[in-house]
């Protein structure tokens, strides 16, 4: 298997996943600007030319990141990465993984955005993404992570999206149950190593 990633993007849930469930996976850089890989041209591997991008042993592409992290852990149902087919904790989960995707990852992606000035970042930051904050940490307050005790795949992709503010100015340290999310978080061994493989500072 081979997982298509840019350190730092959105990738990096799917490798967190990934070491969750034990899997073997060779990591292929894709740099943004020039769309090639050391394997040559990126849209030959998905025309869409967006990470993360896993390509299966037997040739098939997956992509989108909530559908990778649902296909890794329903392959490998013994790690527990996601409750069971039917329960109402699976719907839960897959309501945080549609949240992280529509909402906080395409809200935070504005703020990386050349196109958009940083005023108007500003203005977005306020009337957007500080409610989703609030929303979060009030949700977390209670519980060690996004389903209560259980880690799941939706808190790699969480903490994944999390970890942006701080690299576009935006202060998240006034949250605290997102703050002790994040530093639960950073304690797993799947965490570190994936950071360390993607060349990321720790936080
Ligand atoms: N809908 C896709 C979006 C993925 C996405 O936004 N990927 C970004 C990085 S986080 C990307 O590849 N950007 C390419 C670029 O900016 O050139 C998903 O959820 O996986």
């Amino acid at each position: 298997m081979k997982l298509y990633y840019s350190p730092g993007s959105c990738g990096l849930a799917s490798q967190i996943a990934l070491r969750e469930a034990g899997l073997d996976v060779t990591l292929v850089k894709v740099d943004f600007k020039t769309k090639t890989t050391l394997e040559g041209d990126y849209f030959q591997v998905t025309p869409k030319g967006f990470v993360p991008a896993l390509k299966l042993d037997d040739g098939d592409l997956l992509t989108e990141g909530a559908v990778i992290l649902q296909w890794i852990a329903d392959r490998h149902p013994e790690a527990r990465l996601l409750p069971p087919f039917g329960s109402m904790e699976r719907y839960r989960a897959l309501e945080w993984l549609n949240f992280v995707a529509s909402d906080l990852h395409k809200g935070m992606a504005v703020m990386f955005s050349p196109l958009v000035s940083d005023e108007s970042k500003a203005r977005f930051a306020e009337g957007n993404l500080t409610s989703k904050f609030v929303y979060i940490d009030e949700h977390l307050a209670e519980r060690d992570y996004v389903l209560g005790t259980q880690f799941s795949v939706a808190d790699a992709y969480l903490y994944n999206v999390l970890s942006w503010p701080s690299r576009v100015g935006l202060d998240i340290s006034g949250y605290p149950a997102i703050q002790r999310f994040m530093a639960r978080m950073a304690q797993r061994p799947s965490v570190r190593a994936s950071q360390e493989a993607e060349g990321l500072q720790r936080a």
